[in-house]
């Protein structure tokens, strides 16, 4: 744990100095929180069934092609985390409980938090179910410290709910996600002006919000471990490894992120595209490739919580015309098998490929409204993070 932050789990904490406050004030800093709940799905699992509590609990299906959506921290302890096969899940802790996942309860939770956030402030960016980015620069009931507030919000979600949530308090988005994981779980971290460089050098760049897996191993194979590493390269490399995604890390790097909480942005589609170094044609190559892309593109549906009904694969031919093919359910699709066969089906009918494609991609849409907050997210940066996780 770094100087910036300390643990906090009492609500009774002192306003920061007013000297601070003015000065901050002065600057024209902003006042972000971010919140999310800890061990989400598998908490409110717990909070039900009070035999699971204390328990290595994950929520998803224990069958051979299930994934661990939530893991309780009692079976993290084991290596049991979120996205695992469920076979290693169980390999790892053999006393884990599997349940099956209750999404009109994990909404309802959601819809009673957000109600929460907003006796703050009206700027709510919502990111999940289960966390969000409030900027309380001037919040609603004139408490004036984002602390306070964010203690404030925490005890009102334990009273409320009867689960746990940590905050991350700081002067950008970009640092309070960051503040928000460091005292996991129940705990508060404030990352002050002046402290945001020095906190992001020594983190690994993994924890960087929009680098995803991939985008951590190609920065692995580029020599770049830390936030240290990335503050060391100049803006033309960033921008010639990243494309504009370079941008955002270069200021991250730095501490600076400056972009703005926005709230209500609803998301009409989640997807991912790839353009190739060279084109494709072969039936077994251009299959493969899709495979890739549905993984990559589901990890990103099921980190938003979405659920849709329509599924479009789009390729760019040699020739640059673009051909989008799209198949609609007349319900939510259930998981990711419904997906992928969706998505096969699709190509399916285009093989043999006329002629050699530059391009792939698939996009998940009619996505379900009354979860459009959930899906709320930054869109500017999720074009940059579907680059950065595709390359
Ligand atoms: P997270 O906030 O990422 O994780 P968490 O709340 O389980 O644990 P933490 O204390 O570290 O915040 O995700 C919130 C919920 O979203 C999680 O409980 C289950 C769901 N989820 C998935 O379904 N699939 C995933 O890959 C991830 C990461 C989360
Ligand atoms: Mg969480
Ligand atoms: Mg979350």
């Amino acid at each position: 744990m770094t100087s910036a932050c300390r643990r906090s789990n009492h609500p009774a904490v002192a306003n920061p100095d007013a000297a601070e406050r003015d000065e901050d004030e002065a600057r024209g800093l902003r006042k972000i929180i971010h919140v999310d709940m800890d061990a989400f799905f598998a908490s409110v699992e717990q909070r039900d069934n009070p035999e699971l509590r204390g328990r290595p609990v994950a929520v998803g299906g224990s069958s051979g092609r299930g994934v661990v959506a939530a893991a309780s921290y009692e079976a993290r302890v084991f290596g049991v985390r979120s996205a695992m096969p469920s076979v290693t899940a169980k390999r790892k802790c053999p006393e884990l409980i599997f349940c099956k996942s209750r999404f009109d309860v994990y909404r309802e939770v959601s819809e009673q938090i957000r109600a929460i956030f907003r006796e703050h402030t009206p700027h709510i960016e919502p990111l999940s179910l289960d966390e969000a980015y409030l900027d309380v620069t001037e919040d609603l009931q004139g408490i004036g410290s984002a602390t306070r507030i964010a203690e404030i919000i925490r005890s009102r979600i334990r009273e409320e709910t009867q689960l746990t949530a940590s905050a991350g308090v700081s002067y950008n988005k970009f640092l309070a996600k960051l503040a928000s994981d460091q005292n996991k779980p129940d705990g508060l971290c404030v990352i002050r002006p002046g402290q945001g460089a020095a906190f992001v050098q020594s983190l690994p760049v993994r924890r960087f919000h929009g680098v995803g897996p991939r985008g951590a191993e190609k920065m692995t194979r580029l020599g770049i471990e830390t936030g240290a590493d990335l503050a060391a390269k100049d803006i033309a490399w960033l921008r010639g490894h990243f494309g504009s995604f370079g941008d955002y890390l270069y200021r991250a790097a730095r501490g600076i992120d400056l972009r703005p909480v926005r709230a209500n942005r609803i998301r009409k589609s989640i997807g991912g595209e790839r353009t190739f170094h060279e084109d494709i044609a072969r039936p077994d190559q251009v299959r493969a490739t899709l495979e890739e892309i549905i993984d990559i593109v589901w990890d990103r549906i099921a980190q938003k919580q979405a659920r849709g009904r329509t599924v479009t694969l789009k390729l760019k031919f040699a020739d640059f015309r673009i051909a989008t093919r799209a198949r609609s359910m007349p319900r939510l699709l259930a998981d990711k098998r419904e997906f992928t066969v969706a998505a096969r089906a699709l190509l399916e009918d285009e093989l043999p490929l006329p002629m050699p494609i530059r391009l792939m991609g698939l996009t998940l849409s009619s996505l379900e409204q009354e979860d459009a907050g959930a899906q709320a997210a930054e869109e500017r940066r999720s074009a940059e993070q579907a680059q950065l996780s595709l390359l």
